[in-house]
Protein backbone atom coordinates (compact mmCIF):
# COMPACT_ATOMS: atom_id res chain seq x y z
CA UNK A 1 0.00 0.00 0.00
CA UNK A 2 1.09 3.42 -0.42
CA UNK A 3 1.55 6.36 1.78
CA UNK A 4 -1.50 8.87 2.85
CA UNK A 5 -1.93 12.44 3.98
CA UNK A 6 -4.61 14.23 5.95
CA UNK A 7 -5.01 18.02 6.87
CA UNK A 8 -6.54 18.06 10.02
CA UNK A 9 -7.24 21.72 11.11
CA UNK A 10 -7.48 22.42 14.97
CA UNK A 11 -10.11 25.19 16.04
CA UNK A 12 -12.38 26.40 18.64
CA UNK A 13 -12.83 29.26 21.18
CA UNK A 14 -9.58 30.31 22.94
CA UNK A 15 -8.00 28.49 25.44
CA UNK A 16 -10.01 25.15 24.33
CA UNK A 17 -6.58 23.15 24.55
CA UNK A 18 -6.13 23.22 20.58
CA UNK A 19 -2.31 24.14 21.26
CA UNK A 20 -1.90 21.46 23.66
CA UNK A 21 -3.00 19.07 21.64
CA UNK A 22 -1.51 20.20 18.73
CA UNK A 23 1.76 18.99 20.99
CA UNK A 24 0.40 15.99 22.33
CA UNK A 25 -0.21 14.66 18.12
CA UNK A 26 2.83 15.53 17.40
CA UNK A 27 4.74 14.26 20.67
CA UNK A 28 6.95 17.62 21.13
CA UNK A 29 6.04 20.87 21.61
CA UNK A 30 5.36 23.09 18.80
CA UNK A 31 3.07 25.65 19.44
CA UNK A 32 2.98 27.60 22.40
CA UNK A 33 0.42 26.98 25.53
CA UNK A 34 -1.13 29.37 28.12
CA UNK A 35 -3.14 29.73 30.67
CA UNK A 36 -4.12 32.86 29.45
CA UNK A 37 -6.97 32.80 26.07
CA UNK A 38 -5.69 34.26 22.89
CA UNK A 39 -2.21 32.87 23.59
CA UNK A 40 -1.76 31.97 19.85
CA UNK A 41 -1.36 34.57 17.14
CA UNK A 42 -0.56 32.91 13.73
CA UNK A 43 -1.25 29.47 11.67
CA UNK A 44 1.29 26.82 13.38
CA UNK A 45 1.58 23.52 11.11
CA UNK A 46 2.71 20.41 12.97
CA UNK A 47 3.38 16.77 11.71
CA UNK A 48 3.10 13.70 12.67
CA UNK A 49 4.47 10.90 10.04
CA UNK A 50 3.42 7.40 11.30
CA UNK A 51 4.09 4.11 9.34
CA UNK A 52 2.71 5.21 5.86
CA UNK A 53 0.52 8.17 6.85
CA UNK A 54 1.28 11.68 7.40
CA UNK A 55 -1.16 13.64 9.46
CA UNK A 56 -0.42 17.76 8.96
CA UNK A 57 -2.29 19.69 11.26
CA UNK A 58 -2.91 23.17 11.67
CA UNK A 59 -3.14 25.18 14.71
CA UNK A 60 -4.42 28.89 14.86
CA UNK A 61 -5.93 31.48 16.78
CA UNK A 62 -9.13 30.62 18.89
CA UNK A 63 -12.48 32.04 17.50
CA UNK A 64 -12.24 35.68 18.46
CA UNK A 65 -13.68 39.02 17.20
CA UNK A 66 -10.61 41.53 16.35
CA UNK A 67 -10.77 45.08 17.58
CA UNK A 68 -6.94 45.95 17.18
CA UNK A 69 -5.39 45.76 13.29
CA UNK A 70 -3.36 42.71 15.04
CA UNK A 71 -6.91 41.65 16.00
CA UNK A 72 -8.61 41.54 13.06
CA UNK A 73 -5.60 39.68 11.35
CA UNK A 74 -6.00 36.76 13.54
CA UNK A 75 -10.01 36.65 12.89
CA UNK A 76 -9.33 36.76 9.27
CA UNK A 77 -6.76 34.01 9.44
CA UNK A 78 -9.31 32.12 11.52
CA UNK A 79 -12.04 32.77 8.94
CA UNK A 80 -9.68 31.90 6.33
CA UNK A 81 -8.54 28.61 7.64
CA UNK A 82 -11.89 27.41 8.79
CA UNK A 83 -13.37 28.12 4.89
CA UNK A 84 -10.53 25.82 3.64
CA UNK A 85 -10.31 23.16 6.40
CA UNK A 86 -9.98 20.15 4.61
CA UNK A 87 -11.26 18.30 7.80
CA UNK A 88 -12.12 20.10 10.85
CA UNK A 89 -11.21 19.43 14.19
CA UNK A 90 -13.31 20.94 16.64
CA UNK A 91 -11.86 21.30 19.96
CA UNK A 92 -14.32 22.33 22.79
CA UNK A 93 -14.31 22.39 26.83
CA UNK A 94 -17.09 19.72 28.24
CA UNK A 95 -19.29 21.80 28.63
CA UNK A 96 -22.83 22.89 26.92
CA UNK A 97 -22.08 24.64 23.15
CA UNK A 98 -21.61 28.40 23.27
CA UNK A 99 -22.87 30.46 20.67
CA UNK A 100 -19.81 31.26 19.09
CA UNK A 101 -19.50 27.54 19.28
CA UNK A 102 -23.24 26.99 17.08
CA UNK A 103 -22.13 30.08 14.74
CA UNK A 104 -18.63 28.51 13.76
CA UNK A 105 -20.66 25.08 13.49
CA UNK A 106 -22.51 26.79 10.79
CA UNK A 107 -19.89 27.90 9.42
CA UNK A 108 -18.89 24.95 8.93
CA UNK A 109 -22.14 23.26 7.64
CA UNK A 110 -21.81 26.40 4.41
CA UNK A 111 -19.14 24.79 3.72
CA UNK A 112 -19.43 21.01 3.60
CA UNK A 113 -16.48 20.70 5.66
CA UNK A 114 -16.37 17.22 7.59
CA UNK A 115 -15.86 17.95 11.35
CA UNK A 116 -14.56 15.55 14.19
CA UNK A 117 -15.65 17.45 17.66
CA UNK A 118 -12.87 16.91 20.14
CA UNK A 119 -14.31 17.40 24.16
CA UNK A 120 -10.91 17.88 25.53
CA UNK A 121 -9.84 18.52 29.24
CA UNK A 122 -12.02 15.37 30.50
CA UNK A 123 -9.61 15.03 33.16
CA UNK A 124 -11.62 17.75 34.57
CA UNK A 125 -15.08 16.36 34.33
CA UNK A 126 -16.87 13.63 36.57
CA UNK A 127 -16.85 10.97 34.01
CA UNK A 128 -20.99 10.65 34.73
CA UNK A 129 -21.24 14.15 33.43
CA UNK A 130 -19.69 13.23 30.31
CA UNK A 131 -22.76 11.66 28.66
CA UNK A 132 -25.40 14.36 28.70
CA UNK A 133 -22.78 16.96 27.50
CA UNK A 134 -22.26 14.72 24.38
CA UNK A 135 -25.63 14.51 23.76
CA UNK A 136 -25.70 18.32 23.62
CA UNK A 137 -23.30 18.30 21.03
CA UNK A 138 -24.17 15.71 18.64
CA UNK A 139 -27.48 17.31 17.76
CA UNK A 140 -25.71 19.98 16.72
CA UNK A 141 -23.81 18.63 13.54
CA UNK A 142 -23.54 15.70 11.37
CA UNK A 143 -19.94 14.81 12.92
CA UNK A 144 -17.92 11.98 11.81
CA UNK A 145 -16.95 11.13 15.49
CA UNK A 146 -17.47 12.86 18.53
CA UNK A 147 -14.47 12.15 20.66
CA UNK A 148 -13.57 12.73 24.68
CA UNK A 149 -10.18 13.34 25.04
CA UNK A 150 -7.80 14.66 27.74
CA UNK A 151 -5.01 16.83 25.37
CA UNK A 152 -2.98 16.88 28.78
CA UNK A 153 -2.84 13.66 29.43
CA UNK A 154 -2.98 12.37 25.82
CA UNK A 155 -5.79 10.24 27.09
CA UNK A 156 -7.97 9.98 23.39
CA UNK A 157 -5.96 10.86 20.95
CA UNK A 158 -5.06 7.57 19.38
CA UNK A 159 -8.73 7.72 18.53
CA UNK A 160 -8.55 10.54 17.33
CA UNK A 161 -5.71 9.81 15.07
CA UNK A 162 -7.58 6.32 14.06
CA UNK A 163 -10.75 8.31 12.87
CA UNK A 164 -8.38 10.58 10.93
CA UNK A 165 -6.67 7.98 9.34
CA UNK A 166 -9.64 6.71 7.94
CA UNK A 167 -9.90 10.62 6.32
CA UNK A 168 -6.28 10.41 4.91
CA UNK A 169 -5.95 9.96 0.80
CA UNK A 170 -3.46 8.61 -0.64
CA UNK A 171 -0.59 11.07 -1.72
CA UNK A 172 3.09 10.86 -1.39
CA UNK A 173 4.34 12.39 1.67
CA UNK A 174 4.58 16.38 2.08
CA UNK A 175 6.86 17.03 4.41
CA UNK A 176 10.20 14.78 5.08
CA UNK A 177 8.82 12.19 8.20
CA UNK A 178 11.87 13.38 10.20
CA UNK A 179 10.09 16.67 10.14
CA UNK A 180 7.69 17.76 12.91
CA UNK A 181 6.83 21.94 12.08
CA UNK A 182 7.32 24.04 8.90
CA UNK A 183 8.12 27.07 11.64
CA UNK A 184 11.44 28.86 11.20
CA UNK A 185 13.84 28.57 14.76
CA UNK A 186 13.63 32.31 14.88
CA UNK A 187 9.53 32.23 15.01
CA UNK A 188 9.96 29.44 17.54
CA UNK A 189 12.61 31.34 19.66
CA UNK A 190 10.25 34.76 19.85
CA UNK A 191 7.08 32.67 20.34
CA UNK A 192 8.44 29.94 23.50
CA UNK A 193 10.10 34.05 24.96
CA UNK A 194 6.11 35.41 24.61
CA UNK A 195 5.19 32.38 26.17
CA UNK A 196 7.06 33.35 29.10
CA UNK A 197 5.85 36.41 29.24
CA UNK A 198 2.07 35.56 29.39
CA UNK A 199 3.10 32.76 32.16
CA UNK A 200 4.86 35.46 34.17
CA UNK A 201 3.06 38.85 33.60
CA UNK A 202 -0.63 40.29 34.10
CA UNK A 203 -3.16 39.74 31.29
CA UNK A 204 -2.81 43.22 29.85
CA UNK A 205 1.12 43.45 29.21
CA UNK A 206 1.86 40.14 27.12
CA UNK A 207 -1.31 40.57 25.07
CA UNK A 208 0.21 43.93 24.43
CA UNK A 209 3.41 42.42 22.99
CA UNK A 210 4.89 41.03 19.44
CA UNK A 211 8.06 40.16 19.28
CA UNK A 212 11.23 40.02 16.34
CA UNK A 213 14.47 38.57 15.88
CA UNK A 214 17.23 41.30 15.37
CA UNK A 215 19.88 38.26 14.76
CA UNK A 216 20.06 34.37 15.01
CA UNK A 217 23.13 32.30 14.76
CA UNK A 218 24.13 29.64 15.32
CA UNK A 219 27.64 27.93 15.84
CA UNK A 220 28.53 24.11 16.36
CA UNK A 221 28.67 25.07 19.85
CA UNK A 222 26.12 27.69 20.29
CA UNK A 223 23.20 29.45 19.85
CA UNK A 224 23.11 33.20 20.10
CA UNK A 225 19.66 35.50 19.49
CA UNK A 226 19.28 38.85 19.71
CA UNK A 227 15.30 39.73 20.29
CA UNK A 228 13.39 43.37 20.18
CA UNK A 229 10.30 42.85 22.29
CA UNK A 230 7.87 45.81 20.94
CA UNK A 231 5.05 47.08 23.72
CA UNK A 232 2.66 50.08 23.04
CA UNK A 233 3.47 51.98 26.32
CA UNK A 234 6.38 53.08 28.45
CA UNK A 235 4.21 51.88 31.63
CA UNK A 236 4.47 48.28 30.24
CA UNK A 237 7.99 48.29 29.30
CA UNK A 238 8.85 49.49 33.19
CA UNK A 239 6.51 46.15 33.85
CA UNK A 240 8.51 43.90 31.51
CA UNK A 241 12.13 44.96 32.25
CA UNK A 242 10.90 44.85 36.15
CA UNK A 243 12.75 46.16 39.28
CA UNK A 244 16.83 45.85 38.62
CA UNK A 245 15.50 44.28 35.43
CA UNK A 246 14.43 41.32 37.54
CA UNK A 247 11.64 40.32 35.35
CA UNK A 248 12.92 40.48 32.45
CA UNK A 249 16.10 38.12 33.43
CA UNK A 250 13.97 35.61 34.68
CA UNK A 251 11.82 35.65 31.44
CA UNK A 252 14.77 35.33 29.29
CA UNK A 253 16.31 32.99 31.82
CA UNK A 254 12.93 30.75 31.66
CA UNK A 255 13.01 31.23 27.81
CA UNK A 256 16.77 30.01 26.96
CA UNK A 257 16.63 26.97 29.26
CA UNK A 258 13.32 25.67 27.16
CA UNK A 259 15.48 26.70 24.14
CA UNK A 260 18.49 24.82 25.35
CA UNK A 261 16.11 21.85 26.12
CA UNK A 262 14.50 22.34 22.55
CA UNK A 263 17.80 22.69 20.12
CA UNK A 264 20.43 20.34 22.61
CA UNK A 265 22.71 23.06 22.67
CA UNK A 266 23.75 26.20 24.80
CA UNK A 267 21.90 29.09 23.75
CA UNK A 268 22.87 32.82 24.56
CA UNK A 269 19.31 35.12 24.51
CA UNK A 270 19.27 38.68 24.78
CA UNK A 271 16.32 40.26 24.92
CA UNK A 272 16.02 44.33 24.21
CA UNK A 273 12.00 45.78 25.05
CA UNK A 274 11.00 49.14 22.44
CA UNK A 275 8.25 51.23 22.65
CA UNK A 276 6.36 51.34 19.48
CA UNK A 277 3.41 53.45 20.18
CA UNK A 278 0.41 51.55 18.56
CA UNK A 279 2.37 48.74 16.86
CA UNK A 280 -1.11 46.29 16.36
CA UNK A 281 -2.43 49.19 14.44
CA UNK A 282 0.29 49.62 12.17
CA UNK A 283 -0.37 47.61 9.00
CA UNK A 284 3.58 47.98 7.89
CA UNK A 285 4.77 46.63 11.09
CA UNK A 286 2.35 43.96 11.29
CA UNK A 287 3.60 42.39 8.00
CA UNK A 288 6.92 43.02 8.67
CA UNK A 289 6.16 40.98 12.11
CA UNK A 290 4.80 38.04 10.39
CA UNK A 291 1.39 38.48 10.94
CA UNK A 292 -0.15 37.59 7.57
CA UNK A 293 -3.09 36.65 7.03
CA UNK A 294 -4.37 33.01 5.32
N1 LIG B 1 -6.78 19.97 32.64
C1 LIG B 1 -6.52 20.15 31.35
N2 LIG B 1 -6.04 21.32 30.93
C2 LIG B 1 -5.79 21.46 29.62
C3 LIG B 1 -5.99 20.43 28.68
N3 LIG B 1 -5.66 20.88 27.47
C4 LIG B 1 -5.23 22.15 27.64
N4 LIG B 1 -5.30 22.51 28.93
C5 LIG B 1 -4.94 23.82 29.52
O1 LIG B 1 -5.77 24.81 28.96
C6 LIG B 1 -5.05 26.04 28.84
C7 LIG B 1 -5.13 26.54 27.39
O2 LIG B 1 -4.42 25.63 26.56
P1 LIG B 1 -3.93 26.05 25.10
O3 LIG B 1 -3.45 24.80 24.45
O4 LIG B 1 -3.01 27.22 25.15
O5 LIG B 1 -5.33 26.49 24.46
P2 LIG B 1 -5.63 27.08 23.00
O6 LIG B 1 -6.95 26.56 22.59
O7 LIG B 1 -4.48 26.79 22.09
O8 LIG B 1 -5.74 28.64 23.30
P3 LIG B 1 -5.53 29.89 22.30
O9 LIG B 1 -4.21 29.73 21.62
O10 LIG B 1 -5.55 31.05 23.22
O11 LIG B 1 -6.69 29.90 21.36
C8 LIG B 1 -3.62 25.76 29.30
O12 LIG B 1 -3.51 26.16 30.64
C9 LIG B 1 -3.52 24.25 29.16
O13 LIG B 1 -2.57 23.67 30.05
C10 LIG B 1 -6.51 19.17 29.17
O14 LIG B 1 -6.72 18.20 28.46
N5 LIG B 1 -6.75 19.10 30.51
MG1 LIG C 1 -3.23 28.04 21.07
Amino acid sequence: MGTKTVFATLMGRPNVGKSTLLNQLVGEKISIVSPKPQTTRNRITGILTAGETQYIFLDMPGFITGRSGLGRRMEQTVDGLVEQAEIAVFVAEPKAPAERERAMLRRLEQNAIPTILVLNKIDLLPKHRLLAVMEAWSGLYDFLAVIPLSARTGDGTEILLEELGKQAEESPFLYDPAQLSDQTEVFFACEVVREKMLLLLGDEVPHGVALAADSFEETAALISIHLVIYCGRESHKGMIIGKNGRKLKEISTRAREELERHYQKKVFLQCFVKVKRDWENNSALLDRLGFITD
